[in-house]
């Protein structure tokens, strides 16, 4: 069969908690979309939300579980109704900054898969590093030490990479296996992010690290978009050669693997399109505007905005944009976001969201003077730990004096903090702000009004909440029709036919007079924290 009609497109994305799929038709309209949650439909890897915590810093996901689920999406997916034969091209997103290390040898395998058998049994002696370390892990402060003083500190870095040394950064991740695991690294012939890992799967060979989720790492030039070598070589040895040479992140990478095409009815002219990470996967499902700022409640809640110019920023990051290689995009990444979410509702709602919104709801914008800091894992920015609450009077307490008070005070407290901190990057609401909330909790609209509350700005939503995941289905139409067509193509042009994002809340009127002096507050008090805690050592 030819692909001339009735075209359409797989966007996967391999996030924390879950491998999702999505097809789409040629006007980017949801046909199917399935999911495989880890640790309910892939109980023997005994992850808690995805992940396994070996201490408080180190954390990772075993990576034959990855592979494992994406046997069972596929497996869903044709259950579902999809035709795999009219798929024109994939492509895929995941979690950023986790690495994955493929044996010396592995790339023959994935050369020779055999589609009468599962991929996990046949990749099972692939890795050279069975439980990959991921964006959770905060394990690796000494290596972020050395990194900066390699290139002439933070800021140097900053300029060259986009961004500090951040401990789940993976350059100081390779370089700490390279350090404790010297024959496992040794025996490594090639890192992949996780994003390319899982577009390695479907090409059938090792897949290059594309620009945007490169800029993760903390090892790319983001301005020359080569890798920096003074980066490269400390973090270990023959790096180079291990990651390969990255490219745009909308690059065909040729036709899928004959695997898919014997065993799930593929079109072997199904090309496949180079996968991202999440965050820039959802600015691409977004279709992110220059007045807009995109607020994702998944597993870790992250701010982004599109740049046309890099800069360099005291704390978060700038990657080199996936859907226009010439752009930018800063990001803010909080790793406690809906986890901890999810503490507080367990422990004062029975697990139930409707509970959580009426407590909610049921307290004024304000909380009564009382104010919350919650971080159950070390935080990003900024680099804290434990739970922090205050009463009225500025006093420390250790709980609050009823659970209407933990509620508002922890969704308060988190979006308080996204507010200054994106101040600090230079965002400001203006005429025409629009905040697009996307993931798992922009589905909960009593938190959303807290969040429009909190920056006094307009929240909207998309159709669908799984920004990431459509983000990769547009990539790949993108990918495609940029590279197999003669019409100048670009994303927006791709992306023009789907639908704007709806008005989900806005502010209340005295919303300024109540939450600005609670951003100065945030200010203060996370300055005390900080200058308490020496949490660096
Ligand atoms: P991932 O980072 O794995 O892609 P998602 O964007 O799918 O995560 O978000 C998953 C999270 O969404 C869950 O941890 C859950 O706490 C949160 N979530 C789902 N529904 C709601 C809701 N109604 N209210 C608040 N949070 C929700
Ligand atoms: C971004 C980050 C997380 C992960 C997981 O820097 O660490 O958002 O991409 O979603």
């Amino acid at each position: 069969m030819t692909l001339k009609d009735e075209c359409t497109y797989l966007g996967i994305d391999l996030s924390t908690q879950q491998l999702k799929g999505v097809i789409v038709d040629e006007n980017l309209q949801i046909l199917s979309e399935t999911h495989v949650q880890f640790d309910s439909m892939l109980p023997e890897f005994r992850t808690h939300s995805g992940v396994v915590r070996a201490d408080k810093k180190t954390v990772t996901a075993p990576v034959l579980m990855w592979v494992k689920a994406l046997d069972l999406l596929l497996d869903k997916l044709r259950v579902c109704g999809a035709d795999f034969s009219k798929v024109a091209a994939l492509s895929g997103t995941a979690q950023q900054h986790g690495t994955v290390y493929w044996q010396i040898g592995a790339e023959n395998i994935l050369h020779s898969l055999d589609p009468s058998n599962f991929l996990h049994s046949q990749l099972a002696s692939c890795f050279s590093i069975s439980h990959s370390p991921i964006w959770m892990d905060s394990s690796t402060t000494k290596q972020c030490q050395m990194l900066e003083e390699a290139v002439g500190g933070a800021e140097k870095l900053a300029e060259i990479t986009g961004s500090k040394a951040y401990e789940r950064f993976s350059g100081a991740q390779i370089a700490k296996i390279a350090e404790t695991k010297p024959n496992a690294y040794a025996n490594t012939e090639r890192i992949s992010l996780v994003s390319s890992f899982a577009c390695s799967l479907f090409l059938g060979s090792y897949a290059p690290i594309d620009w945007s989720d490169a800029s993760g790492m903390n090892l790319l030039d983001i301005q020359k978009k080569e890798w920096s070598q003074a980066c490269l070589q400390v973090c270990g040895s023959n790096l180079e050669s291990k990651l390969g040479e990255p490219v745009p992140s909308y690059t065909d990478l040729g036709p899928i693997n004959e695997y898919y095409v014997e065993r799930f009815g593929f079109n072997p002219h199904c090309r496949i399109i180079s996968f991202t990470g999440d965050n820039p996967a959802s600015l691409a499902g977004m279709r992110l505007g220059a007045n807009d700022i995109a607020v994702s409640l998944g597993t870790s809640d992250t701010l982004f905005l599109w740049l046309s110019e890099p800069k360099t920023l005291p704390e978060g990051h700038i990657f080199v944009n996936p859907v226009d290689s010439d752009a930018y995009m800063a990001l803010l990444c909080f790793k406690n976001g809906s986890l901890t979410r999810e503490r507080i509702r367990n422990l004062y709602c029975s697990g139930s969201w409707d509970e959580f919104n009426r407590l909610l709801e049921s307290i004024p914008r304000g909380n009564f003077g009382n104010f919350g800091l919650y971080y159950d894992s070390q935080e990003i920015i900024p680099f804290v730990q434990g739970d922090f609450r205050f009463d009225k009077a500025g006093s420390s307490v250790s709980k609050f004096t009823s659970p209407e008070f933990e509620v508002r005070a922890l969704i308060e407290g988190q979006f308080l903090a996204r507010r200054a901190h994106a101040e600090d990057l230079g965002f400001s609401v203006g005429p025409g702000t629009r905040i697009i909330a996307t993931g798992g909790a922009s589905n909960n609209k009593t938190i959303l009004q807290v969040l429009s509350d909190c920056f006094n700005a307009p929240v909207f939503i998309l159709e669908a909440a799984n920004s990431a995941v459509l983000g990769a289905a547009y990539q790949a139409k993108h990918g495609r029709l940029r590279n197999n067509s003669n019409e100048n193509v670009t994303f927006s042009s791709i992306t023009s036919c789907v639908p704007v994002p709806v008005l989900a809340c806005e502010p209340y009127k005295n919303s300024a007079k109540i939450y600005d002096p609670l951003v100065k507050r945030y200010r203060k008090i996370i300055k005390e924290i900080q200058t308490r805690t020496d949490s660096r050592s």
